[in-house]
């Protein structure tokens, strides 16, 4: 059987090397997903740390989140690795094949997903069925949380008011047991980051001494994107952090649409109650109307913050 574990062997290091090729293809979407029809891909690293491997057949991530992949095709046929952005508009394919000229067949491209209640950060509606057109419209059942306005300025007092500010989450929910849009009901198993533990315990696991929470704003329509209202040509500070201190930072995106979050200089640690086996990672994809926690330990220096997706 060594001829089949050295086939693994190659099959692996083509297939790390044909997702980092779909990944450069749809690097400027907002959250891609990956996908190889009939073959688990375990998934042993996130943003290129070790975690405790976990198998799935597909994952979203996002511009500047890495995952690294094994995947051990078992039969003498070829595979299709395909791509797909999260709004549905295009596909990238390549091939997993232990001999060239062969191919896999091609799924279509699927249905771009709507926004859901909860991605305009209108609450947990568990399975609820009310469409974002109808809930305008006002056609949804009583006790739907729709009036709640969403320029209520209410839940976010520390945002600017400002023209680039188009809405506000009413009832952001913590989002990070969700696969991405559109992934909720695709008949496999989807990743999310309530499954990723670290594999090596966390280097500091010091609780933190203050939260620092900051809103993800923007104008859809206008294409216009702030921290807190206030536009990066307006920022006259940094966000300040004592050299080893320990701080919770808590995003809350008030936008219909996914944010990767990255910072320069640290890994953090994201607060999905894993203790001392937080995922560790430099970029976290804020799902829309969602909100999600990383504590990190402050390193001296001036370190840059910003969507990944300018
Ligand atoms: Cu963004």
């Amino acid at each position: 059987m060594e001829w089949l574990a050295n086939l693994s062997i190659q099959w692996v290091l083509v297939a790390i090397a044909l997702l980092t090729l779909a990944r450069t293809i749809l690097t400027r979407r907002f959250g891609d997903l990956v996908r190889i029809p009939a073959l688990a891909m375990s998934v042993v690293a996130a943003d290129g740390l070790n975690i405790r491997p976990v198998e799935v057949d597909e994952f979203q991530f996002a511009p500047a989140e890495t995952y690294d992949v094994v995947v051990i095709p078992r039969e003498d046929r070829a595979f299709t690795i395909v791509g797909e952005s999260i709004d549905r508009s295009g596909m990238a394919r390549a091939t997993l094949a232990p001999r060239v000229g062969m191919t896999a067949p091609v799924p279509p491209l699927r249905r771009r997903p709507v926004a859901t209640m909860t991605d305009m950060g209108m609450g947990a509606m568990g399975g609820g069925g009310c469409a974002p057109e109808h809930a305008a419209m006002g056609h949804c059942a009583a006790g739907a949380p729709m009036d709640h306005s969403m320029r209520d300025f209410a839940p976010a007092p520390g945002v600017k008011r400002d023209p680039g500010v188009q809405t506000i989450s009413p009832m952001p929910t913590d989002r990070t047991g969700y696969p991405g849009q559109g992934l909720e009901n695709v008949g496999h198993r989807t990743l999310n980051y309530r499954m990723l533990e670290s594999l090596a315990p966390n280097p500091d696991t010091r609780p933190p001494g203050r939260e620092i929470v900051i809103h993800l704003t923007g104008n859809m329509e206008r294409y216009m994107w702030s921290f807190d209202g206030v536009k990066f040509a307006h920022v006259d500070k940094p966000i300040p952090m004592r050299s080893g201190e320990r701080v919770r930072v808590t995003l809350i995106n008030d936008t219909m649409m996914g944010h990767p979050i990255h910072l320069h200089g640290h890994f953090f640690e994201l607060v999905t109650d894993k203790g001392a086996h937080a995922p560790r990672k430099h970029t976290v994809l804020v799902q829309p109307g969602g909100k999600v926690s990383w504590d990190v330990t402050a390193e001296p220096g001036d370190w840059a913050f910003h969507c990944h997706m300018l």
